[in-house]
């Protein structure tokens, strides 16, 4: 390839007159923003054991009031992007987040899409639109753009989550702002109720709902099922995986990331094909080896790491006689919606 020519190639007194009227050229830099081939990746493959985390955040839980908090949260940084950054990938943040029992964290709303995964404990709920929303393990609850959350704390032991936003690209779009509420008045009912069964929706006879964001928790005791009913249905099927999508449109349940839970068989060994998104892998129950360019991790039980787009990754369920669940996050629909979603096999 020819090789072009370099900044210093050109006269002092030149590239002074260009900075000062705020030029700049394109031939010394071109290569770096448009590399051959494959892209730049800062996005490290990066494991954060949970057994480190936890104790850190509820050291956290003693130095800092929620008060003084607001959202009680150690942030999985991607060291690739620098720590500062708070991203996990280009487009997606992570974090663990604490409750203690009768704990508050208010009402706000902002620009970009959240979930949460529920790690550990028993209690907590979230209010997303006036929606209570209770927080099991395994469960994952959206806080979509735009939408009130808030979340409570009635039981007796601290709860965890793992938070996943597209907050790195909204910042980066300089679209990221939040509004501070006051506390929500709770409506009735159970939003994923009506949608806990497959193939049937809401008729809508009077008029349609004008609901964006129908559903807004799913039940790990659902999903694990569906997982479950997938992998006994049809023993040849090599990937048992689901997508979490909005059942009134079929499409992704938000509009920038994509979220899915995966079955890996006993032992099972699979290999995920070189796709163009950044992906984020979370066990739910189980221990899986992951290897993802030249780092393998051993992920225990509510451990998380991530990949770089591009790369193809190999999960091995290192149970040999039980099933391991895996929480993915990527940024598929993010890819897909700007047409530059590859997949290399
Ligand atoms: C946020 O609103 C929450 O509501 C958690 O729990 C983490 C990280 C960045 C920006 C907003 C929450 C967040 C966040």
């Amino acid at each position: 390839m020819q090789e072009l020519g370099r900044l210093e190639d050109l006269p002092q007194d030149y590239r002074d007159e260009l900075k000062e009227l705020n030029l700049v050229p394109l031939w010394p830099s071109l290569r770096g923003v448009l590399p051959p081939k494959v892209p730049t990746r800062q996005t490290k493959a990066t494991h954060w054991p949970y057994k480190t985390i936890k104790p850190l955040l509820l050291k956290a839980g003693e130095l800092t009031p929620i008060e003084k908090a607001e959202r009680r949260v150690l942030v999985l940084a991607n060291p690739g992007h620098g720590l500062e950054k708070m991203q996990a990938s280009a487009a997606m943040y992570l974090g663990m987040q604490l409750l203690m029992p009768g704990e508050w964290a208010p009402s706000h709303r902002h620009t970009p899409n959240a979930v949460r995964m529920i790690v550990e404990g028993e209690g907590a709920y979230t209010t997303v639109d006036g929606e209570k929303c209770p927080m099991h393990r395994g469960d994952l609850i959206l806080t979509p753009t735009g939408l009130w959350h808030e979340h409570g704390h009635d039981g007796k032991d601290p709860v965890i989550w793992l938070d996943v936003l597209d907050l790195p690209l909204v910042y980066y779009m300089e679209a990221s702002y939040h509004i501070n509420g006051e506390r929500q008045t709770v409506v009735s009912g159970l939003g994923d109720k009506p949608y806990a069964r497959g193939g049937v929706v809401p008729t809508q006879v009077f008029e349609r709902s004008k609901k964006a964001y129908p559903m807004l928790r799913y039940a790990w005791t659902d999903a694990k099922a569906a997982l479950l009913a997938m992998a006994s249905d049809n023993p040849a099927l090599e990937a048992v995986q689901i997508t979490y999508v909005n059942p009134e449109t079929g499409a992704d349940a938000e509009n920038i990331l994509g979220f899915y839970a995966m079955l890996l068989r006993p032992g099972q060994t699979l290999r995920l094909p070189a796709r163009s998104p950044a992906q984020v892998f979370h066990v739910i129950e189980g221990t899986v080896h992951a290897q993802i360019v030249d780092s393998s991790f051993t992920l225990v039980e509510a451990d998380t790491c991530c990949a770089p787009g591009y790369e193809a990754v190999t999960l091995k369920n290192l149970q040999a006689d039980k099933p391991s669940f895996v929480f993915i996050a990527d940024e598929s629909p993010l890819h897909r919606k700007l047409g530059v979603y590859e997949n290399r096999g």
